[in-house]
């Protein structure tokens, strides 16, 4: 149960079906693969375990190519075979790879090129993935590069291993063993990271503690950079904005006061002692009680900058969070950010990134893409993402993510007029910017199978296969990922992935329909609270995300309302500021609605709401139907184990459905509509 729990998607199952079988053996029986560096080195021994594990092989080694079925790898600098390939090296850049068949005295080889020793462990696992996946090694002409440099996760882990929205056990840093032991995991985790392209990992919660920079936490920090750095994984911290009162002994942290400067340089100078590669930083500032710039009356661009400054002499940048939210701001909350960033847009260093939340309000099921994104043509933008399911059922329920950030990532900003995704802001092709990120909040944890439900590894899957290239499809991300996770099997994968494809949609049916948002339980976010108070501010009342009233449901943020829609570029705004143009989806981010209300389907406001949560229960029970006819066709241990959390996730799609027709019930005084099963 724990190996097969443990090993995520690369299990390196054996290849039982005997042509393939000999086919692949064929394909690798000698290997030219001079590997002097650490990540050559753990490059090669990946690619030897896998096939002793799937091909039962050990290619003899060798410097010329003698026998057919050579593999041979690497970069110009180990290899004059891969230095000929000149078309394909001038195409890639520093983290790109190719794989091919060519002919060499001859013979028939498949060589993995690079003009890095990174980019050759990133073609390494895109190798073995092609033999995970079953896939034919005749006619290979593959050439990839990732599209966004920064692929990053945040981990919200504290120093004392807590993990802040962390569903999957305590965090993996043992920072009270560190920096003397090296768990075995944290290799793994950058094998993980690696196979995926993930290429950087932020390790402490952005929620800091001023500590993780002291001289001791540096140096633990340290450890864990140098067990990552084969890996092609940069570390960062998250910082906290006042560590130089807290940790520095200085009476402010204004960031224009000549000692604070300082004290950030130094403290820059210090950590690159100990990380020479170190990436940067991360910071959360003024937002939900944490110091920043406005604490001392500066801006976040003046903030940024200083940091910024301390560490350009390295080459280190700063992620600085858009996630501003005050509830001090007597405004529309979803309005905050835009409107503290986008007067700022051109003061920011160059080797500052600004990292925006895929929507306004906070990770919700569903919400519209972020207005900032686009808004900001003079400055880099990443995006951050939510792996670790705060809002969607924690590590109970099953959802596939990639839908949600496929969403975000193909909608239109119209920044530049039509096709101005957002895809095409965060990996800088619209703007032309030379810094891109994509970050994504880790839902990882101590657990054995590392994300909590055997389903939540696909969305650490999928966030790094979308950072590398947000143009992929959800679909083919699913599809390897459930062969090398459980099995090539067509009758396991094409239903199975059918199921995750559509787990998203049936998530928002049973919690959120029709654009609702933010009506889980106070603090934990977990179950239905849409009667809950969600803070402390008088306007805030238990209705303040969805303003239910017997009028209607859904909050006004048309020019009639908050005038959110103003954020947006006309041709969105036009369509968001009228209730007809508004896609079904977002109809109660963005309009009070009539309970009366036609809807397209011919059914009122009321009744599409009651069907919305209904159908999303009755979903959960079809993917228990559908995971209930894969039994036998992978273990029974994970079998079991996907079939318990099922029957959860079932009761509490039940729990969400009765809890808010119910609720809204008291509302819209209409009676749920004949033919479903009476809620209790
Ligand atoms: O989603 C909210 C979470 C907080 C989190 C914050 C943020 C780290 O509820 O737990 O704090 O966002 O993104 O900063």
């Amino acid at each position: 149960w724990a190996e097969d729990n443990y090993r995520l998607w690369l299990r390196y199952e054996r290849v039982t079906e005997p042509a393939l079988y000999n086919n692949y053996r064929q394909s690798v029986k000698q290997l030219i693969f001079p590997a002097g560096s650490p990540t050559l080195k753990v490059a090669k021994t990946e690619l030897q375990n896998a096939l002793g594990q799937m091909l039962s092989l050990q290619p003899a080694e060798a410097n010329t190519v003698t026998a057919n079925g050579t593999l041979v790898i690497g970069t110009p600098q180990t290899s004059t075979l891969i230095a000929q390939h000149r078309q394909e090296l001038n195409t890639i850049r520093r983290e790109g790879y190719f794989i091919k068949n060519t002919q060499q005295n001859g013979k028939v080889t498949i060589t993995i090129g690079a003009n890095t020793d990174v980019g050759v462990l990133y073609g390494v696992f895109n190798f073995l993935k092609l033999l995970q996946t079953h896939s034919s090694l005749n006619h290979l002409a593959l050439i990839d590069q990732p599209k966004i440099q920064c692929r990053i996760l945040n981990h919200w882990d504290n120093l004392d291993r807590t993990v802040e929205r962390g569903y999957a056990g305590s965090s993996l840093w043992k920072w009270h063993k560190l920096p003397g032991y090296i768990d075995r995991r944290y290799i793994d985790y950058a094998r993980a990271n690696a196979s995926i392209g993930i290429n950087a990992t932020v390790v402490n919660n952005v929620n800091a503690n001023a500590l993780s920079l002291t001289t001791d936490y540096i140096t633990k920090a340290a450890a864990l950079a140098k067990a990552f750095r084969p890996y092609g994984i940069k570390l960062f911290l998250s910082i906290r904005f006042s560590a130089p009162v807290e940790i520095g002994g200085l009476k402010t942290a204004d960031p224009l006061d000549a000692g604070v400067q300082k004290w950030w340089k130094d403290k820059a100078d210090e950590i690159y002692r100990y990380i020479p590669d170190f990436g940067g930083f991360l910071v959360k500032a003024n937002s939900e009680g944490q110091p920043g710039p406005q604490t001392y009356g500066r801006n976040h661009a003046e903030g940024a900058n200083m940091l910024a400054d301390a560490l350009k002499p390295h080459g280190g940048i700063v992620m600085w969070r858009a996630f501003v939210y005050d509830d001090k701001v007597p405004d529309d909350r979803a309005k905050q950010a835009y409107n503290e960033f986008k007067p700022l847009d051109g003061q920011f260093h160059s080797n500052v990134i600004v990292q925006v939340k895929n929507g306004a309000i906070d990770f919700q099921p569903r919400e519209p893409f972020h207005p900032l994104f686009g808004a900001m043509p003079k400055t880099p933008v990443m995006m951050e993402f939510q792996i670790t399911q705060e809002y969607l059922g924690f590590s109970t329920h099953l959802v596939y993510l990639g839908q949600l950030f496929k969403e975000t990532l193909a909608s239109d900003t119209y920044a530049h007029g039509k096709g101005s995704t957002v895809a095409k802001v965060i990996d800088g092709q619209l703007d032309h910017q030379p810094l891109t990120g994509m970050a994504g909040v880790a839902n990882i944890g101590s657990d054995v199978n590392w994300c909590g439900h055997p389903f939540a590894q696909a969305n650490w899957y999928a966030f790094g296969r979308l950072a590398w290239n947000p143009e992929q499809s959800p679909n083919t991300i699913a599809d390897d990922w459930l062969r090398m996770t459980f099995t090539n099997d067509a009758a396991f994968v094409n239903p199975v992935k059918q199921m995750m494809m559509d787990s998203r949609e049936i998530t928002v049916n049973y919690m959120t329909p029709l654009g609702l948002h933010h009506i889980m339980g106070r603090d934990a976010h977990y179950g239905p609270g849409p009667w809950v108070a969600q803070a402390g501010r008088p306007d805030w009342t238990a209705v303040y995300y969805h303003k239910a009233d017997s009028a209607g449901v859904g909050f006004e943020r048309s020019s009639r309302g908050s005038n959110a829609v103003a954020q947006y570029f006309p041709e969105v705004r036009n369509q968001l500021e009228n209730v007809q143009t508004t896609p079904e989806k977002f109809l109660l981010w963005f309009h009070h609605v009539s309970w009366n209300y036609a809807m397209p389907s011919g059914r009122n406001l009321w009744q599409e709401m009651v069907h919305r949560y209904y159908s999303g229960v009755d979903s959960v029970r079809n993917m228990q139907k559908t995971w209930s006819l894969m039994q036998g066709k992978i273990d029974n241990e994970r079998f079991a184990e996907v079939k318990d959390l099922l029957a959860i996730q079932e009761q509490e799609a039940e729990w969400w459905r009765n809890s808010c027709v119910l609720y809204f019930q008291h509302f819209s005084k209409m009676p749920i509509p004949a033919g479903y099963e009476k809620p209790d």
